[in-house]
């Protein structure tokens, strides 16, 4: 495996300081959740750091991969915004050695969520939508939600990242809406 030390650099050289920043505070908040949570926290910081790995990854990479890796050839239609947790998890392991089929499920889902989600795929999502740099309407309520219970943090972000994709009229990945269905609605 690689030294903690050598992912840094990796990382740093993948990608632009505000996105690394941002992984920096992800794994923070990871390690913070992880700590609530009764789950191991330096393997949360790490799936945290790693997450955004593959964001600036260029689109020919990508579409590349995608072809010659056996996904799923239906991810051709999507964009980087998905690509970077469902592909992302390629490059991870190519680049940063990182084999944890745990990280990498956390990887996976990072973005749309999904019907099953472990402890440690819940820490990662939530930690990446209430990290500090975030400035939203409906941050502070959503920290508020995820340090009380990590699944109604799921829930409510799932809510609310739908309500905005179909404000902006973006295409909605159909894993976002499974997981919206299985954690959004209301269960009274
Ligand atoms: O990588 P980050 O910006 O830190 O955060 P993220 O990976 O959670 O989300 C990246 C973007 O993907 C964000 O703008 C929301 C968007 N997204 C999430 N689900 C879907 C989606 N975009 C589309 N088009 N469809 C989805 O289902
Ligand atoms: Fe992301
Ligand atoms: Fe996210
Ligand atoms: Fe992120």
């Amino acid at each position: 495996p690689l030294s903690s030390a050598e992912i840094i650099a990796k990382e740093k050289a993948n990608m632009d300081e505000k996105r690394f920043e941002h992984c920096v505070r992800v794994s923070e908040t990871s390690r913070e959740l992880a700590k609530l949570n009764g789950y191991d926290e330096d393997k949360a910081a790490l799936a945290g750091f790693v997450h955004d790995y593959a964001k600036q990854v260029p689109v020919e990479q990508y579409r590349k991969v995608i072809k010659e890796q056996d996904f799923d050839l239906d991810l051709l239609n999507w964009n980087r915004a998905i690509w970077h947790g469902i592909v992302g998890t390629y490059f991870i392991e190519r680049d940063l050695k990182i084999r944890d089929p745990e990280i990498l499920t956390a990887v996976r889902r990072h973005t749309t969520g999904d019907v099953k989600m472990t402890t440690l795929d819940k820490i990662v999502f939530m930690a990446d939508f209430i990290e500090p740099g975030r400035h939203f309407p409906g941050v502070e309520e959503a920290r508020k939600i995820t340090y009380a219970n990590l699944d109604e943090g799921v829930g409510y972000q799932l809510t609310h990242t739908l309500a905005f994709l179909i404000e902006e009229r973006n295409k909605i990945y159909p894993r976002t809406i499974d997981a919206y269905n299985f954690w959004g609605i209301k269960k009274d």
